[in-house]
């Protein structure tokens, strides 16, 4: 039934039957990668995708490179005959050499690897990186099992010397990306390997979402990062400066910066903290109609062209308060005035709050800004609030699947049920859907993991498409509602469909032909639905509250369905540099 499952590195490479110092690293001959700068990279680092790699894995190596550009000051250029350089090739395994050996070096990125947080784990490898556990006093913090390791790879364990490992002045980190998991290398499947001194990390150790805050420290640390390549502006507007944000006087309104109070939090918060939770609010139930209020960010200085700007927004005024977001840009005479409506955000008599995600592209320098309108004040109870906004020069999901009142969602349901998404579009006109198992699907062995499945869907659009709808990749995200972007820990997994896939159990039908041939008629879509590929392992339930995966009892789930993989992200085009292009802080 095409259910994918998600193994870990060890898992793959003692399967693999290779033996890698620490399990997946090649070392140097000298091996003071981290104190020894020579063995630093400069940036950009020149790149090749080899054509052994599968599609998923180019377009997951491609996202790793966003999360670098978003989070550090790592970036990558196509190679163009460069001495150094890293090669991604598919091999046995997933593997990197540590450091810039100055001579081009292979990163492997093999069966089953196609992950991008086991992507980011071995570039920091080849940035410079040991594993975590590895650590001088990493016996303080875990503790290894010696008996329960396979024979052989003890070797994997071993911890360094601090004359070569340099732990940057930070603490031992559970969360690393670069720490192995309870059942690295482990005898018996069920009886861990690695424990922890403090027990509730024994669920945390492994973790695959993203990097933590403690390895994106050490990376910004070692590489004298002062700022990132593609963060812009954020704000949680908990402090009375609101991110310098600015009020226009030209309209008839202004924004209060609200501090929330109980049935009316902000979003940062939610109520968890007595003197925090602020939020910008415009009350529509005073004043008149057609009033409105912009809030516009400071002057921003575009280094990429694309753009997205994602944030909370809650509508609980009348039915015709409107928010409206606009983009004010250069004239060309370095005046920035001229106007473009961007996109219009109507009431739907849903009073809580909802993200929004819109991309759009701007060259010169540039404001954006929210301007709320009162609609009718005499049937208005509240008013308008947004909160946890975000500007990135990245990519932009625009299919976003809110599921709200999760926590009741999870206790009505039992193993094998599961709640289907709305019909989304993907850019070429494919219509799809997912479905959601809060307790996975019947056929899966995995406990406390919630399973999900990507289906095409029919629609008017399907006489005009490609079929079968082959070498495309789905994306799908769960959204971390940290509302610091940089931190977010959002999960990311991928596929790429195979346009000679067959249908599971039919040898005579393509899985990615059209959805009136290879499915059957849902109710839910009033459409054909193809048969479901995803994940038995999509997140746990211990994930879903470590992380901020919840709150207000909503999950975000972004989904995409797009092809041109090579093409359609992270080939770095620089804005011009203009006198205004001073490195900015993050
Ligand atoms: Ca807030
Ligand atoms: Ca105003
Ligand atoms: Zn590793």
């Amino acid at each position: 039934d095409g259910g994918q499952l998600r193994k870990d590195i060890p898992e793959i490479n003692s399967e693999m039957g290779r033996k890698l110092f620490e399990g997946d690293i090649i070392l140097p001959l000298e091996r003071n990668a981290l104190r020894n700068s020579s063995y630093r990279w400069k940036f950009p680092i020149p790149y090749i995708l080899a054509d052994s790699l599968d599609l998923n894995a180019k377009g997951v190596i491609l996202q790793a490179f966003d999360m670098f550009r978003l989070k550090s000051c790592v970036d990558f250029k196509p190679y163009e005959g460069e001495q150094t350089y890293l090669k991604f090739e598919k091999l046995d395994g997933c593997w990197s050499y540590v450091g810039d050996l100055q001579s081009g070096q292979t990163v492997s990125i093999g069966e089953r690897c196609d992950y991008k947080a086991i992507v980011e784990h071995e570039l920091l490898h080849a940035l410079g990186f040991y594993h975590e556990q590895s650590r001088t006093d990493r016996d303080d913090y875990v503790q290894i099992w010696w008996d329960e390791i396979i024979e052989g790879f003890a070797y994997a364990f071993d911890k360094h010397n601090d004359s070569f490992l340099d732990d940057l002045n930070t603490p031992y980190d559970y969360e690393s990306v670069l720490h192995y998991g309870p059942y690295s290398f482990n005898i018996n499947s069920n009886v861990p390997s690695i424990t922890t001194k403090i027990p509730e990390f024994n669920e945390i150790i492994g973790q695959r979402l993203d990097f933590s805050r403690i390895d994106l420290l050490r990376l910004n640390r070692m590489y004298n990062c002062t700022s990132s390549l593609t963060f812009l502006d954020q704000c949680s507007f908990e402090y009375i400066n609101i991110c310098g944000m600015v009020q226009s006087g030209q309209d008839s309104a202004n924004w209060d910066h609200t501090l929330g109070k109980p049935g009316d939090e902000d979003h940062t918060l939610v109520g968890n903290c007595a003197d925090r939770g602020y939020f910008m609010h415009l009350d529509t139930k005073t004043g008149h109609a057609g009033q409105s209020a912009l809030l516009e960010s400071r002057i921003l200085y575009p280094r990429r062209k694309e753009k997205c700007l994602q944030f909370f927004y809650r509508l609980n005024g009348s039915p015709q308060d409107k928010l409206v977001i606009w983009v004010k840009k250069d004239d060309g005479t370095g005046s920035v005035r001229r106007m473009q409506k961007l996109h219009t955000i109507t009431a739907d008599g849903e009073h809580h709050w909802k993200l929004a995600s819109i991309p759009f592209s701007v060259q010169t320098k540039f404001r954006y800004g929210f301007q709320g309108i009162r609609g009718d004040p005499a049937k208005s109870a509240g008013g308008i609030a947004i909160d946890d906004t975000s500007l990135t020069e990245t990519n932009c999901p625009t299919n976003i699947w809110h599921i709200r009142n999760f926590t009741s969602l999870l206790n009505s349901t039992t193993k094998g049920d599961y709640i289907i998404s709305p019909v989304f579009y993907s850019s070429e006109g494919y219509a799809f859907a997912l479905q959601l198992y809060p307790h996975g699907r019947n056929s899966s062995s995995y406990m406390n993991y919630m399973g999900i499945t990507f289906h095409l869907c029919s629609s008017p659009n399907d006489g005009l498409l490609e079929w079968p709808a082959g070498h495309r990749q789905v994306v799908l995200s769960v959204l971390d509602q940290d509302p610091d972007v940089i931190h977010r820990m959002s999960l990311s997994l991928s596929f790429t469909t195979d346009p000679n896939q067959l249908v599971y159990g039919r040898n005579d039908t393509l899985q990615w032909d059209k959805p009136s041939v290879t499915g059957s008629f849902s109710p839910y879509c009033n459409c054909y639905m193809s048969p479901g590929v995803g994940w038995n392992t999509f997140l746990t339930h211990r994930e879903l509250h470590w992380k901020k995966f919840l709150k207000n009892d909503s999950l975000f789930i972004f989904a995409d369905f797009e092809g041109e993989i090579q093409s359609r992200s992270a080939i770095w085009v620089p804005v011009v540099p203009k006198a205004f292009a001073v490195a900015r802080g993050n």
